[in-house]
This record gives structure tokens, sequence and C-alpha cells, in this order.
């Protein structure tokens, strides 16, 4: 090979395995996640400093995280945890707090796969539990697949809702939400900020409704289970009633 050529192949290897570094993301999950409950342990998802952007992904599109619905296993957190040192010059102090703090928007890629064992997807809801952040402009999508279908988004402050047509099992799901801050810094903000201890707790879930043909089996189910409960006190009733005759 000549030269150029050589120095050309050498760089775009380099290249190819700085971006596989930075592509690559230890596998999280399954997850298990429903309403009700109490919260599973939370994942620390590291944001990156990054001052241009602030913007950063749960799973990726090669490696997504699987969401398993179950009613009452309890909403899922994520621990949304910046780098103490943003201006990257080996210290942390109140420059990176001022820093961190000086850009009014993260952005949060999500990539996930509704479970392959469980029931469709019918919601999603989200909830930022650290005071004063709330939600900028959220969207969500289903790469490879027309959808969401008849998409309704609920937003109020730290709270958001995404109900949509059912998404089967296996369907992947991308979810991309800005968040900022809306308060002033407090002195357990610094104190948290400055040990690498301050994180943006956001809890989510996924919701399902059953299926419309399940409805009248559930129902029948219900009717079978009172009549019998009705004939075995019938049945008691008789019985006590038959002994007190034989008695007189
Ligand atoms: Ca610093």
């Amino acid at each position: 090979m000549k030269p150029l050529v050589q120095r050309c192949f050498a760089a775009s290897l380099a290249l190819g395995l700085v971006l596989a570094a930075a592509g690559a993301q230890a596998q999280i999950g399954p997850i298990t996640s429903g309403p009700g409950g109490s919260p599973v342990p939370p994942i620390v998802v590291p944001v990156p400093q990054d001052p241009l952007t602030y913007e950063f992904d749960f799973g990726s599109p090669l490696n997504r995280v699987q969401v398993d619905y179950a009613t009452g296993a309890g909403a899922f957190e994520k621990w949304l945890r910046p780098d103490p040192d943003q201006n990257a010059d080996g210290t942390v102090d109140m420059w990176d707090l001022n820093q961190f703090l000086a850009q009014p928007i993260l952005t949060l890629n999500e990539y996930l796969t509704v479970g392959a064992g469980g029931p469709a997807w019918t919601d999603w809801h989200e909830e930022i539990l650290t005071p004063d952040w709330q939600w900028g402009v959220v969207s969500i999508s289903t790469p490879g697949v027309v959808g969401p279908t008849n998409l309704t988004i609920s937003q109020s402050g730290p709270k958001v809702d995404f109900f949509f047509d059912p998404l089967v099992p296996g369907t992947d799901v991308d979810i991309r939400k800005e968040l900022f801050f809306t308060g002033t810094m407090t002195s357990q903000m610094a104190s948290d900020f400055l040990s690498g201890q301050f994180a943006i707790r956001v809890a989510e879930y996924p919701t399902s409704v059953p299926e419309p043909v399940a409805l009248p089996l559930v129902g029948l189910a219900l009717c079978g289970a009172a009549i019998c409960q009705l004939r075995r006190r019938w049945d008691d009733e008789a019985s006590r009633g038959a002994e007190a005759q034989a008695r007189v």
C-alpha cells in the first residue's frame, strides 16, 4: 500500500475504534415495570460533560432496553447524574456547577423495546421526582413500523403521559425528551453536585389495558364464580334445614 493510503486506512480504523467505544454501552435490563407497587432499584444514567448539546442516551439503537410490563411491579427510576467536572480541568468546584446550570436544557434519548413475553403497551408515563425540573419538548416513535397511532401526549410540569393504540410485544420504541431546571440553586444541590451525588430522578412505566376479547371471558369467569358461591350457600342452607327437621 502507498503511504497515503496506509495513513488513511489507519486513520479510519482509529476513528472506527473510537466510534465503537463511544457507542458501546453496558447492557441494561430487561426491566420489569408497572403502576403501583414499590420502586425497583434505580439505574444511574451518566449525563456526559458536553456543554454544546447535553444530549445523552438510555440504551442505544443496537442495544435496546427491554421493558416488561407487570401490574404492581412499580415504576422504575432513572437517576440522571451529571459529570461533576463540567469544564474537564481535573477539579470540581462552583465553576462546574454554574456551567451545568447555565445550560438550560438536557436532551435524553431513550431506546426501548416492548417486552416480548408481556402484553401490549397502550400508555407510557414519566415523572421527574427531583423538585424544580420539568419537561420541555417530548416525542415518541416506533422505528421500522408506522406508529404509534392515535397518539395523545398529556404534559404538565414534571409529568408526561403518552397514550396510543396498542404496541405489540417486540416493538421498538424511541422516546426523546427535553428536561430543564426551573428553580434556583440550593446549598443542598451545590453540596450534592460537588460530591458527585447530584442526580435528576425520573420514574417511568408503561401500562396496558385488557384486550377487548378478554373482557367477556373475565365477565364469564366472574359469573361462574358467583353462581358456584350461591349454589354452595343454598346447599348449606338446605342441609341445615334438613338437620333441624330431623331433630324435631
Ligand atoms: Ca472543573
